[in-house]
């Protein structure tokens, strides 16, 4: 749909996002914070949940993967279908930054199909010693990807809700011009 019949449309659009990473990135603790509007604990996300964000004339059907080994394999199906996806890297896990990465373009080559946004969040902004912005659009190769994604970088802390509100509001735009 073109960007100016969107403006006008009243009916709200359902879309399904699905928001993958290593476990322990802080993906259910993004997604309180959207929910709720303020960081609560988290316990282990074991299989999936769905939440649902609504925005005016937009709602948001987001499925949460659990991001242990042993959950991964239902990515797939999931991802097969979904409209939109969200990234999540825990910037303080230098340890697992490469199995983040592979991870990552598993689900581009494998999962995902298409000109679909991509919203990757670099997760705990409020601790010290963090992989940069800079370097994370270096190291995956952003500039270099032949996917067809439209991707963005932010800077996120689910403890503080710092960056939180700026990238959902890059998702909702890309989301709604769709
Ligand atoms: P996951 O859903 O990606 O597996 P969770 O990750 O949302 O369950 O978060 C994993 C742990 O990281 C949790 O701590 C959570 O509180 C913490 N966390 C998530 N986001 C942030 C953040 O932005 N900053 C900080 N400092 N911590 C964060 P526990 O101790 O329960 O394992
Ligand atoms: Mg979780």
């Amino acid at each position: 749909m073109s960007f100016l019949l969107n403006l006008f449309r009243k009916k709200t659009k359902p879309v399904t996002v699905t928001i993958c990473g290593l476990d322990k990135a802080g993906k259910t603790a993004i997604i309180n914070y959207l929910v709720h509007g303020e960081f609560k604990e988290t316990t282990p996300t074991m299989g999936v949940n769905r939440e649902v964000i609504n925005f005016p004339r937009l709602q948001i059907n987001i499925f949460d993967m659990g991001g242990q080994e042993d959950f991964r394999p239902i990515w797939q199906e999931i991802n097969e279908k979904t409209d939109a996806l969200i990234y999540v890297i825990d910037s303080i896990d230098h340890l697992r930054f490469d199995e983040t990465k592979a991870i990552f373009y598993n689900i581009l080559d494998k999962q995902i199909g298409g000109k679909i946004p991509v919203l990757l969040l670099l997760n705990k902004k409020d601790l010290p010693d963090r992989i940069s912005q800079v370097e994370l659009v270096k190291n995956f190769g952003l500039m270099e990807t032949e996917h067809e994604i439209e991707w963005a970088v932010f800077e996120t802390s689910a403890k503080t809700g710092d960056g939180i509100i700026e990238s959902f509001s890059w998702f909702r735009d890309k989301m709604e011009e769709r």
